[in-house]
């Protein structure tokens, strides 16, 4: 029964570290991409108060290119997303709010190619 309690606490730490990874940084103002649905596959956190025109060298990423690579997304808690199917703010766009974990972005997938980000 030890271990069990054991387990369980140790997953519920596991567990709220991976939610607020990241929270703290830039202010809470971020989003945090996923190349892939249910936030797997490369990830990158990228800062919020910006305008990005496309996808390419955002500033804290590892990713040369994010343009039609998005699968899924996480909103900083102080954070709101725009985010558009084509560069430079054209063609659909779909809107995020703050906190909010979208596992999957039906039409959307792999379809991102620019975004704004405001901070709040
Ligand atoms: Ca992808
Ligand atoms: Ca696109």
């Amino acid at each position: 029964m030890r271990n069990v309690t054991a387990v369980l606490f140790a997953f519920s730490v596991g567990l709220f570290i991976m939610i607020t990874e990241g929270a703290a940084q830039f202010n809470g103002c971020w989003v945090k991409v996923f190349e892939s649905g249910n936030f797997r596959g490369d990830r990158d956190l990228i800062p919020g108060g910006r305008r990005y025109r496309n996808m390419r060298n955002l500033p804290n990423s590892r990713k040369g290119d994010w343009g039609d690579e998005i699968g899924s997304l996480i909103m900083g808690p102080r954070a709101t997303g725009t985010f558009y199917e084509d560069e430079n703010f054209s063609d659909n766009r779909m809107s995020a709010l703050r906190g909010q974990r979208w596992n999957r972005l039906g039409n959307f997938d792999d379809q991102i190619d620019s975004m704004i980000i405001n901070c709040h």
